[in-house]
């Protein structure tokens, strides 16, 4: 037996020996009940980094954890394998994008199995690989059949960097690609769209049902669909019969409109545009057209507009309100076009200070109008007159209705309802749900995705590609120049082919799926990954499903999310799910940041210094000499501060690598990698080597077990049973994998100062191992051998506590005077009230403070302390 603790020479026994016993294979459906840990799949650069081995790891203690309380438990992974860099590779480098995938997936496969993770790796899959595929593209073919893909023209962003569309989901609140970070232009392009719309209102409201989400992410995806309620009016058009119907939030704002406003892209801008302005406003509509959509709604921008020439008819007041045209409405939401109410709107107020438009208050502040008595009718005009406001800015705020003919009087939030009703009645209006959220658009002009499989037929039109006929392979003989978009265009062997439905000549769809799409079922993959006759085996899926707990960034709270739970929907409606929802329970865990060295007077990359070249005790630009200021940041190639995983598990092993992890930081924080608490973990591992193999050299004859306990074997006890709850709980409800690793450090103290022959000692050394196993799997089986046992630990049954052992016989009573603490006592813990007080006076600290003092009151608080009010 080693006396010394030497990860290097147990981890990779342990990890050959639990391969051997299949210790980590998926069990088949039975009465245990089920378990679905997942981390969110990889992206297969390459090279792990520490957010992955910290994504894994938290994953990993759950799933052991669980496995030994008896679950079944099903934790796979698989690679997200599809997606640019891969071409890039190709055009750069020459390496065919499935080879280049390839051999990072078998290197990091490799990273991976030395982690020790307890992962399934026969259920392993690649999105890229034709068997995965295959499916995603028979679920695009569900889609179609659902009438839920569709193929349209309208104007998207694109990614001039990478030569392709993204989803608006995919542009961040700068303009910019998510993945090359280019500002995204705006262009008409006829695209493939899923009609995630379909699903906003349930998207949204099933968000109730994730109780085991944070609210932050919650509130991401609500804000996304981002549901409001307005209405429809309509504005009739004079001297033509057309109408302008606008979207609004606010129809109790209706009397204060001063103009119409149509996006540029509206069909109504060319029939309302008198012949002065013609000119004008094609110029105008021209610029418009080249502004991304940021550009035109942020709020910093000035917003700018034109008049049309044209007028149209407010049907509440009778008046006329001019027409304009302007940059910030954007066709593709609501109608098109909005009223313009400068008097309530910030946006508005601008517009029609620039533009010298008139400004009519129509809600007031609930103050200022009340020393009027304002009744709701027509007749109390005159009185209206009387509360003319003029706020100097937009009034945004809830208030009265002023000079609103029949609405007069009446609070905003009553108006809008009844300003509706009335529209409704009268025919030029109505009750409107509107939502932020548009259709995704799926199509991208790439080679390394999934080919959409349809065939564009002259006389068919869009023929789905046949079931027998999937997948739709990617060519593997392509030339990648990096020029003229996706090589699938070029290949005409491949995009010529016979419609399956007439036999015409006909063309392939060329572009590929985005990768989101393989990402958003293949969680549902997992428990039936090597079908090669269905998409998955409903029955097990539905057994497996959904996902008890999931473990990912939250750079996905919007995108990946979002998509999966829109899947899991879509899928359930065509009969092959029993289950709203995919993902019960979410952790977003915080990012790994290191020791960054920054010189404040250097601009752009250059700035950061790789912390290789720095001495940390002198931290100095090794080019210029310049003092360098240190911070955290998360690792990053830039930057220069990463730590590799190699290092630290060559240096440490896998279980210090895995404990510092898990202490450090609660896993929805950052994480400050600090070599010096990583050493600290190796310490703590090392005592409880030497605690039990102590234990097991002492060889000690242990005394038999007595019924009467010691008060030092009862306290141990209740330690023992303490650490066996606080670390069920901290790991099951909370995720405090750090409070109960200060329990399994509490529990090693404790043991250091009792007695070895007890028969409780005894406990105490197997429940520390035994509560050790989910975070430092290998040298808890190491001593659990050492111990001699003949099984893995990892097999055991998690030990339950005894919640007699629990309660203590004594507590300590703090005893005050005067509410200032003056020493404590030991009590019996049964004590009750009347008993602590009769304790707490006759203990010789109150004798001694409160002698020759009346005592005028005693205030007694059970369990925790006495305090006596004297006069
Ligand atoms: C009149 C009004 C008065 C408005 C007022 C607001 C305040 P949400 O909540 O995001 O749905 N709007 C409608 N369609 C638009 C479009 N296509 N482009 C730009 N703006 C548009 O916002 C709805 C409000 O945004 C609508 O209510 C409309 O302006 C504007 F005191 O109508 B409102
Ligand atoms: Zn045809």
């Amino acid at each position: 037996m080693d006396s010394r603790y030497n990860p290097a020479a147990i981890e990779e026994k342990w990890q050959k020996t639990w391969l051997e016993l299949g210790l980590d294979k998926t069990p088949s459906a039975s009465n245990k009940p089920k378990f679905y840990a997942l981390s969110m799949f990889p992206y297969p650069s390459g090279s792990l980094h520490m957010g992955h081995v910290r994504n894994y790891t938290i994953t990993d203690v759950i799933a052991r954890l669980k496995r030994m309380q008896g679950y079944r438990v099903i934790h796979p992974m698989g690679w997200d394998a599809f997606g640019l860099p891969a071409e890039n590779a190709a055009i750069d480098r020459g390496v065919p994008p499935a080879k280049w995938t390839y051999q990072n997936i078998a290197q990091m496969r490799q990273q991976l199995q030395r982690l020790g993770l307890s992962i399934d790796w026969e259920c392993e899959l690649a999105t890229c690989s034709p068997d995965y595929y295959k499916w995603t593209q028979w679920i695009f073919l569900q889609f179609l059949q659902a009438g839920l893909a569709y193929q349209k023209e309208a104007a998207v962003n694109w990614d001039p960097i990478d030569q392709t569309v993204l989803a608006n989901e995919q542009v961040d609140n700068e303009g910019r690609s998510w993945r090359s970070g280019a500002i995204v232009e705006r262009k008409l392009l006829r695209q493939w769209f899923f009609k995630i719309t379909d699903y906003a209102e349930e998207l949204l409201n099933d968000l109730d049902k994730l109780t085991g989400w944070s609210e932050r992410v919650k509130l991401m995806q609500a804000n996304w669909i981002g549901k409001s309620t307005g209405a429809y009016l309509e504005f009739p058009i004079v001297g033509i019969d057309e109408k302008i119907a606008v979207y609004t939030t606010r129809p109790d704002t209706v009397y204060g409109v001063s103009y119409l406003v149509l996006a540029p892209e509206h069909p109504l801008t060319k029939s309302v545009t008198t012949k002065e302005q013609q000119a004008a406003v094609e110029v105008f509509i021209k610029e418009v057209s080249n502004q991304s959509e940021l550009e035109r709604t942020s709020e910093d921008k000035p917003k700018r507009g034109i008049p049309t020439g044209g007028v149209a008819i407010n049907p509440f007041t009778g008046e006329e309100v001019p027409i304009w045209i302007a940059d910030y409405v954007l066709y593709e939401y609501g109608t098109g076009a909005v009223m313009g109410v400068p008097a309530h709107d910030v946006r508005d107020f601008k517009f029609a200070k620039n533009y010298d438009l008139p400004i009519n208050f129509v809600i007031a502040s609930p103050d200022d109008v009340a020393d009027f008595e304002l009744t709701p009718t027509s007749e109390i005009d005159g009185v209206t007159q009387l509360v003319e406001v003029d706020y100097k800015q937009a009034y945004t705020e809830p208030g009265i209705l002023i000079n609103s003919g029949a609405f007069t009087g009446i609070s905003s939030i009553d108006a809008k309802q009844a300003i509706i009703e009335y529209a409704e009645k009268q025919g030029f209006g109505k009750v409107r749900v509107q939502y932020r959220l548009r259709d995704w658009l799926i199509s991208r002009q790439r080679y390394w995705g999934a080919p959409i499989p349809v065939i564009h037929c002259p006389n068919c039109g869009i023929v789905p590609v046949p079931d027998k006929d999937l997948p739709v392979q990617l060519p593997e003989e392509v030339e990648f120049t990096g020029r003229g978009g996706s090589p699938l265009t070029q290949l005409e062997s491949w995009v010529n082919v016979t419609c399956p439905t007439c036999g015409t000549p006909a063309k392939r769809e060329t572009d590929t799926m985005d990768t989101f799409i393989d990402s958003s079922w293949y969680f549902l993959r997992f428990p039936d990954a090597k079908n090669e006759q269905q998409v998955f085996d409903s029955s097990k899926v539905n057994d497996w499903m959904p996902v008890n707990q999931y473990v990912g960034g939250i750079e996905h709270a919007i995108l990946h999310l979002l998509y999966s739970r829109f899947f899991t929907k879509v899928l359930r409606d065509r009969g092959l799910l029993n289950f709203d929802e995919p993902f019960q329970r979410l952790l977003t865990q915080g990012m790994v940041q290191g020791l960054t060295y920054l010189n404040p007077n250097k601009g752009g990359k250059d700035k950061w210094i790789p912390s290789n070249l720095v001495n940390s005790a002198d931290p100095r630009d090794p080019q210029t000499g310049e003092p360098l200021q240190r911070l955290y940041a998360t690792m990053s190639k830039s930057k220069g501060n990463g730590v590799a995983p190699e290092d630290v598990i060559s240096k440490y092993g896998i279980d210090t690598a895995r404990m510092f992890i898990l202490f450090k930081a609660p896993p929805e924080k950052d994480l400050e990698w600090d070599e010096a608490d990583v050493e600290g973990q190796f310490r703590f591992l090392n005592r409880v080597w030497r605690l039990v193999t102590d234990y097991i050299t002492a060889g000690v004859s242990r005394k038999q077990a007595q019924c009467d306990l010691t008060k030092a074997e009862k306290e141990l006890r209740r330690t023992i049973h303490t650490a066996i709850q606080a670390v069920t709980e901290d790991v099951e409800d909370e995720y405090q994998f750090n409070t109960a690793i200060s329990e399994l450090m509490k529990l090693s103290n404790a043991l250091s100062d009792a007695d070895k022959n007890s028969p409780i000692y005894a406990e105490g050394i197997r429940t520390l191992v035994m509560l050790l196993a989910p975070f430092a799997p290998h040298i808890a089986d190491e001593l659990w051998h050492l111990l001699g046992e003949s099984d893995s630990i990892h097999t055991q049954i998690w030990p339950s506590f005894d919640p007699v052992a629990l309660v203590a016989d004594e507590i300590t009573l703090v005893i005050q005077v005067m509410g200032k603490t003056r020493g404590a006592i030991q009590v019996p813990a049964q004590a009750d009230k009347a008993a602590l007080e009769k304790y707490a006076r006759e203990s010789e600290i109150a004798q001694r403070y409160i002698e020759g003092k009346e005592i005028k009151k005693v205030i007694v608080v059970p369990g925790k302390l006495v305090n006596f009010v004297v006069s």
